[in-house]
């Protein structure tokens, strides 16, 4: 017989064909009717399982999440609840940091401004477009030094950027400059790149001081979550001029973007999709299912966030 899987957020059609092998997938249209039975949840890195859908789900035993970031999970009761919560770590690393990189070309070279002067025939009429600023051997300091951060500054390598990087914790294993002070790296880098989880413990902290530090010529990138930045101290920072621009993949509150940020010219703004490509969502998508999979064979989830890794 087949279990009750609770989809709470999208999924491709090869995740659907593999779900409905296994599983019978119930939508939350259906979940009223189907508390009881549900013994596996799928949702992604957005919408999380709300503390009210979790309250309904007496007899889950599994989450299986759609990305890396989990802060909209509470995994600490899933924990107490003996609930293992598998995510997607790495596969996505490497789409992640080239969303970043694409958010820094994009952003020094002016392409969205570039892209505009020869659509409305600026170019012919105005001429020439002027200089912008080059991404060679500029200062790159990165906020978080994970998986995701080790491929930008293993790629950053081809653009002769040197790295630098604050965290927590100081890394034995690799050579890049380590800050233990966020506001000093700002004040010393040309990008800071933001690629942190959210959740509380790193709200807000690329605040007004650290973008002061960054400064007129400095350019930050956001690929991590929204509330990590400060967003109203950022726009008024990059209204003043305080802050020279800024790429963000991810706001504060998605998928609204407040006025005056889409307003800004010194920005270029993504939908948060740092990890989604057609290749990366496929590998994703696989590595959820896998983790229901060993999940029900072996009683372990594949790669468990580490909250729940002993369970
Ligand atoms: P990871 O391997 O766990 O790396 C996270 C890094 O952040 C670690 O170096 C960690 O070092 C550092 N960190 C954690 N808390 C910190 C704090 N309070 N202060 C300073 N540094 C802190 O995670 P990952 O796989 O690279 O993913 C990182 C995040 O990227 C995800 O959690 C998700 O939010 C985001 N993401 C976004 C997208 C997108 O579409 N834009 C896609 C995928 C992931 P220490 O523990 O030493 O501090
Ligand atoms: C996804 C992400 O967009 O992995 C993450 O943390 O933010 C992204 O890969 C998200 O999980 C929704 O699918």
């Amino acid at each position: 017989m087949k279990r009750d899987l609770l989809l709470i957020s999208d999924a491709t059609p090869r995740m659907m064909e593999q779900f409905s092998e296994t599983f019978n997938v119930v939508g939350m249209d259906q979940l009223a009717a189907r508390t009881e039975t549900i013994e596996a949840v799928a949702t992604d890195g957005h919408l999380g399982v709300k503390p009210e859908i979790l309250n309904q789900l007496p007899n889950l035993k599994v989450i299986s999440c759609y990305g890396v970031g989990y802060d909209a999970i509470d995994v600490t009761d899933c924990a107490e609840r003996g609930i293992p919560v598998g995510h997607t770590p790495g596969v996505l690393s490497a789409n992640v940091a080239n969303t970043a990189i694409m958010l820094m070309l994009a952003t020094c070279h002016k392409l969205l401004k570039q892209d505009a002067y020869v659509r409305s025939g600026d170019w012919a009429s105005k001429g020439n477009y002027p200089l912008t600023r080059s991404l060679d051997e500029k200062k790159v300091g990165i906020l978080g030094l994970g998986r995701i951060g080790e491929s930008l500054a293993s790629k950053l390598k081809a653009f002769d950027c040197p790295v630098v990087y604050h965290s927590r914790n100081q890394k034995t294993d690799v050579d890049y400059a380590y800050y233990d002070n966020l506001t000093k790296m700002a004040a010393d880098v040309d990008y800071l790149v933001v690629i942190t989880p959210g959740g509380p413990a790193t709200a807000k902290l690329v605040n007004k001081d650290v973008i002061n530090a960054l400064g007129p010529e400095g350019i930050l990138i956001n690929v991590s979550r929204g509330s990590v930045v400060d967003e109203e101290a950022m726009i008024v920072a990059l209204q003043d001029g305080r802050l020279g621009a800024a790429g963000l993949d991810v706001f504060a509150t998605e998928p609204h973007v407040p006025a005056s940020l889409r307003a800004l010219e010194n920005v270029t703004l993504t939908p948060h999709v740092g990890s989604a490509t057609v290749e990366t969502r496929q590998a994703m998508g696989d590595l959820v299912v896998e983790n229901l999979a060993s999940f029900f064979a072996t009683g372990k989830v594949k790669t468990s966030v580490p909250e729940t890794a002993h369970l």
